[in-house]
């Protein structure tokens, strides 16, 4: 088979990418490893920045995030018994909405057999070919057989495990990383969340959020140790700890439920350089992992798809080479800018096992002067509801 766009991966930015190339009148497909009903079962992100938003709009996918979606205009930041409110709305004169990745990635799926959007699910073993050519292809096996896609450029969206950065050779690429020691524990549960908006905890026995997917849905996440097992920790305990570290006033409106889903993710920060090479460019995780403390990877991953889709539109319409020679820097850009805030915030609320009492002072310091200083807490929200792209 033949196409102008081989796309490798159907998460959010793989999907998005597909939808928006489509709508521009590009030839694309997309090879996905696993089931649509596996990725459809995987809980992820939860606060879209506008750019998403305003993606999913110009898709004309945005009716259901419209309905359901909550506006969010301001988010806490707790430090012992103090919440220190981030009013966004007031500081930014944006906001961002809450609105699951399980969601995004349901729309997105629904609506690519309407647009002509072909996703081939399930592809085993699919490898790249000849990315330093004009002629890169890719081969995968479906139902026993070979198959084999012609194309002039290959996406990777293929997360950060996948095949796509790593067919780039050792010597043309570099990557930078941070491995944090603790990872977050997370909870999804159909009981209405303790507080109407987000709250982000530094509380002497660990982080700790409180976030939520609706009304009657929420979500909460503990930072806990790597050595730590999933199967030490019942719901009663887990339930336990968030009241005692989100501190007094949203722990004490804590409603208890179920597991939904329970999770263990591992924190890092990781930029690989450049996001192209040759006929290959990169978008979302397969480029770059933000910690989720700044909420910020899906959202990167859409703003990366933004300007992959402006690179490789303006190449089929006007054989503007030079717009994919720049996608990587323009990308990078922003990428950066969000790895300092998500590393910024990360810092900031956990409890680090090296840290001793003078970076603990350090947090301290730092956390007064944000609820004090108006230029303090504008620089967070305006990071938070997304630098412009
Ligand atoms: P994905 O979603 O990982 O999708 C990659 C797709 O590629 C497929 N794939 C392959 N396909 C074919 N062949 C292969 N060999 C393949 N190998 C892999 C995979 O099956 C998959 O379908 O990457 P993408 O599209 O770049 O999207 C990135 C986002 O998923 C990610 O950045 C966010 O979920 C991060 N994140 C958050 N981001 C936010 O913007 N706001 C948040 O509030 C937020 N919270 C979070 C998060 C991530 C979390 N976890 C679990 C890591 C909270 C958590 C707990
Ligand atoms: C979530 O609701 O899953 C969520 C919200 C905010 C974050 C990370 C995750 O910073």
């Amino acid at each position: 088979m033949r196409t102008q766009v081989a796309i490798v991966g159907a998460g959010p930015a793989g999907l998005m990418l597909g939808h928006l190339l489509r709508s521009e009148g590009t030839d694309c497909m997309v090879v996905e490893r696993q089931s649509p009903e596996y990725v459809l079962s995987r809980i992820r992100a939860g606060v879209l920045e506008q750019v998403t938003v305003g993606l999913m709009e110009r898709l004309g996918l945005d009716a259901r995030l419209r309905k359901e979606g909550l506006v969010e205009e301001g988010f806490n930041l707790a430090d012992g018994e103090r919440l220190i409110r981030i009013d966004v709305a007031e500081l930014t004169g944006k906001t961002v909405v809450v609105y699951g990745q399980t969601e995004i990635q349901r729309d997105l799926m629904e609506a690519a057999p309407s647009r002509g959007l072909e996703v081939v699910w399930e592809a085993d073993e699919v490898a790249l070919h000849a990315i330093d050519s004009d002629a890169p292809f890719l081969t995968y096996r479906k139902d026993g057989a070979e198959h084999r896609v012609d194309a002039r450029f290959i996406v990777g969206c293929d997360g950060f495990h996948g095949p796509c950065r790593k067919a780039v050779p050792a010597t043309a690429g570099r990557s930078f990383e941070r491995v944090y020691p603790f990872g977050w524990l997370g909870i999804l549960a159909d009981v209405p969340p303790c507080h109407d908006e987000l709250i982000y905890a530094n509380h002497e026995r660990g982080f700790a959020l409180a976030s939520m997917r609706s009304h009657t849905r929420s979500r909460y996440y503990i930072d806990v140790a790597l050595s730590e097992r999933i199967e030490d920790w019942s719901d009663d305990r887990l339930w336990d700890e968030l009241a005692v570290r989100l501190g007094p006033e949203a722990g004490a409106r804590i409603v208890r439920g179920p597991a939904l889903e329970k999770s263990i993710a591992p924190l890092r920060s990781f930029v690989f350089e450049p996001m192209r090479y040759g006929s290959l460019l990169l978008c979302g995780d397969a480029a770059h992992i933000v910690p989720p403390t700044g909420a910020k990877g899906l959202n990167l991953a859409a703003s990366d798809v933004h300007y992959a889709a402006e690179a490789l539109v303006a190449y089929f319409r006007r054989n503007d080479a030079d717009a994919i020679a720049g996608y990587s820097d323009k990308a990078l850009a922003r990428v950066w800018k969000s790895e300092r805030f998500s590393w910024t915030l990360t810092r900031l609320m956990h409890r680090f096992p090296e840290d001793g009492p003078f970076e603990r002072r350090m947090q301290v310091a730092e956390l007064a002067y944000v609820a004090e200083s108006r230029a303090a807490q504008q620089s967070i929200a305006e990071n938070y509801v997304g630098l412009p792209v």
